[in-house]
């Protein structure tokens, strides 16, 4: 897909939708809508994990993160396999890392339990957020009555 020149959303996004190089820090459960506070200290948690298997010589797990119109795909990056497929239907609480511009992190939801997904990114977590906002935000126009946009 062309990166360069902006293009409309649902064509960028289509198919196999737009790829990151990343790697999973981790992923830890958390109740139904976690405020930021918790969302947070999840993040801090997983990051304390990250710390302790690092000194122990175990590196994240690389990772291609596709963000397409359906939603979010994790793929491990030397097998090629699915290991986490989110409907964007079941993403909220995005949220950037304040301690790192190269993070980020989601929780998922998938029937009654939520899991806060945190992810380093190989270049700045930026544009990969308002990527995955423009994806959430599709989940918004087909769900409200009104038009998203009045014309000009
Ligand atoms: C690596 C360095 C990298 C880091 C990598 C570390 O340590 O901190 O920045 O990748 O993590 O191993 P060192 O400089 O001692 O080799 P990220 O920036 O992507 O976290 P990793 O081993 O988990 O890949």
């Amino acid at each position: 897909s062309s990166r360069g020149a902006p293009s409309h959303p649902p064509s960028r996004f289509s198919g196999d939708g737009v790829r990151y190089k990343a790697k999973l820090i981790g992923v830890d459960h958390v109740p139904n809508a976690p405020g930021h506070k918790m969302c947070w200290d999840s993040m801090m948690k997983l990051k304390g994990f990250e710390a302790a298997a690092r000194k122990q010589g175990r590196h994240k797990q690389r990772v291609w993160l596709k963000v397409s119109s359906s939603g979010l795909r994790i793929v491990d990056e030397r097998t090629g396999a699915v290991l986490h497929d989110h409907d964007r239907s079941g993403i909220s609480s995005l949220m950037r890392d304040e301690s790192d511009p190269r993070a980020l992190a989601y929780v998922y939801q998938h029937q009654d339990t939520y899991c806060l997904f945190y992810i380093k990114t190989a270049n700045l977590a930026d544009p990969v957020l308002v990527d995955i906002e423009e994806v959430s935000k599709m989940v918004d126009q087909e769900t409200t009555e009104e038009p998203a946009e009045a014309p000009t």
